[in-house]
């Protein structure tokens, strides 16, 4: 085994100890050359964002990514909540990232840049980079299917200087295949009417959401009640792959 195998599982092993937590390599060009690049380009629909972060330029001479899936179970929707910029899930993820990073230079001399959220702020398309990195497929919700979790999983990716050995694809993990597809049915906005995912109409929905904060049930230091954006999972619950 090289060094850089070593180091690689080194990582993953680490990244894994955290509960919920699932990680892979994957090369940063073949993220950058996937679907998603090409797709955005001609997708219709533009999503407005309030997410408080900062835009980065990138490590230099950083040639992987380590892409982490979080489980998102149903029962614990306060992870998904979007509140004063940002959703309790992203700042789990974001926290778990700089710690990793932390460790990858402490151990190993290696730097590591946790990424943005955003693409437009310096984060890449986390399902080609979730493939890439032998995390999953994308099902016919447009979601990245983990084995075990189905598309319940939320994902954030890092940036490692250096040329890790990158993970496979999956090659045995077709779990659409011979699926009725509940995943289409249950969208409100019927965004999978036309036989494939319409950004505009989940948008709407999205918008809509936002537009109707929900109580939290907590309050803040002055006695009011915190109100959170509860986004749209509907695709997600209705996939029979993974719990
Ligand atoms: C902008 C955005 C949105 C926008 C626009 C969505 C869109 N798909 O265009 C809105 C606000 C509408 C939205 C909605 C949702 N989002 Co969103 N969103 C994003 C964001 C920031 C970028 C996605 C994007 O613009 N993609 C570009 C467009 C053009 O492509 P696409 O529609 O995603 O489809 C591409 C992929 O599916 C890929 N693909 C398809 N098949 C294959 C096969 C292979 C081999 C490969 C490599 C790739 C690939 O190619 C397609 C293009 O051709 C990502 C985070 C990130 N940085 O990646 C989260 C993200 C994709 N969203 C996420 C989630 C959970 C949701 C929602 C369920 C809402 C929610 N509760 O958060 C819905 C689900 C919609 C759906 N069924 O796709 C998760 C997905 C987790 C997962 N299991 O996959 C992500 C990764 C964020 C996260 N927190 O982890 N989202």
């Amino acid at each position: 085994m090289t060094q850089y195998h070593q180091l690689a599982e080194e990582l993953i092993a680490e990244a894994e100890k955290y509960n919920g937590f699932r990680a892979g390599i994957a090369d940063i060009d073949k993220v950058l050359g996937g679907p998603s690049y090409k797709a955005v380009a001609k997708a219709e629909g533009s999503w407005e964002t309030n997410h408080t972060e900062k835009k980065t330029p990138w490590l230099r001479n950083a040639s992987s990514l380590l892409v982490l899936a979080m489980h998102h179970p149903e029962d614990d929707p306060r992870l998904d909540w979007f509140d004063r910029g940002n959703t309790a899930g992203n700042r789990r993820m974001t926290k778990i990232s700089e710690e990793l990073g932390t460790w990858l230079f402490r151990t190993h001399g290696i730097r590591a840049q946790p990424l943005p959220y955003h693409v437009e702020k310096g984060g890449v398309y986390l399902k080609d980079a979730a493939v890439y990195a032998g995390l999953g497929v994308v099902g016919k919700n447009n979601l990245l299917l983990d084995r075990d979790w189905g598309p319940r999983v939320r994902l954030r990716a890092l940036l490692i200087e250096g040329n890790l050995p990158s993970d496979q694809p999956f090659e045995d993990f077709n779990p659409c295949q011979d699926c009725p597809m509940p995943c289409r049915e249950a969208c409100p906005e019927n965004a999978f009417a036309l036989g494939q995912y319409d950004r505009p109409s989940c948008i709407q929905r999205l918008n809509s959401d936002r537009a109707h904060p929900v109580d939290s049930g907590q309050t803040d230091s002055e006695g009011s009640p915190i109100l959170v954006t509860d986004w749209c999972r509907r695709c997600e619950f209705a996939c029979p792959v993974g719990c």
